[in-house]
């Protein structure tokens, strides 16, 4: 770690409210009880605040969300959320079991490597007037094997009784799909386990619909 005056100060998460991928953190964070501070980068306002070159030193992928933690800078948000587990390990967002270790990383890689990225902006503005029937694609596709998975791995969450990392990834992409109108009926599994989740304040006070740059009109 760097200096302790670093650790001493609040992380700082570069995020936009309706990022699935900011809100993986912001639940990571509410999860372990670590007060943040949040700088706004609006993906859609002025072309994308993602695109400035003072952005792009934060995350040259220019991408959020980014975080500023213990005198580093982190983009990715499962590696952001490994590294706040490693630092601050209660309550643990990994299990120590080695099997159901590998399941909540398999869970976690299903959804943020094979399905969010398939329904990111960048990718949907290049694929243009399409873009609604791609996304419902890529998101079936996703949920139809992670349903599968979760019949073996879940009990009350994603993997087992206990919260992790995967059940931080699963929340915002059942958000997205909402988003995209996809049937959830056709997944009871996956629907049951985040009716569960969102009854929770960890994930309750992450939620777009109340974040410091959530729009007036989709407040709640
Ligand atoms: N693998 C990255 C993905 C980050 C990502 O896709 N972020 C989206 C928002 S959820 C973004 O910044 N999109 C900006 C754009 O498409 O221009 C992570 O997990 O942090």
């Amino acid at each position: 770690m760097r200096t302790s005056f670093a650790c001493l100060m609040k992380p700082v998460l570069h995020g936009y409210f309706r990022s699935s991928c900011s809100w993986r953190v912001r639940i990571a964070f509410a999860l372990k009880g670590i007060e943040y501070d949040q700088v706004p980068v609006n993906l859609v306002k002025d072309g994308g605040q993602q695109l400035t070159d003072q952005y792009k030193t934060v995350n040259p992928m220019q991408q959020v969300p980014a975080v500023t933690i213990d005198g580093i800078t982190l983009s990715q948000s499962l590696a952001i959320i490994q590294y706040i587990d490693e630092t601050r390990p209660r309550p643990p967002l990994i299990p120590a079991d080695l099997q159901q270790r590998a399941q909540v990383r398999m869970i976690s890689d299903l959804i943020a490597s094979g399905i969010q990225p398939l329904q990111n902006l960048y990718v949907l503005q290049k694929v243009g007037e399409e873009k609604l029937q791609w996304a419902q694609h890529f998101i079936n596709k996703g949920f139809k094997a992670l349903e599968s998975i979760l019949k073996q791995t879940s009990g009350t969450y994603c993997v087992g009784n206990e919260i992790s990392m995967a059940d931080i990834c699963l929340v915002p992409q059942v958000y997205n799909a909402e988003r995209y109108k996809v049937d959830l009926d056709q997944y009871p599994t996956i629907k049951q386990i985040n009716q569960t989740l969102m009854e929770l304040e960890a994930f309750k006070v992450s939620h777009p619909s109340c974040q410091p740059d959530t729009p007036d009109d989709l407040r709640s």
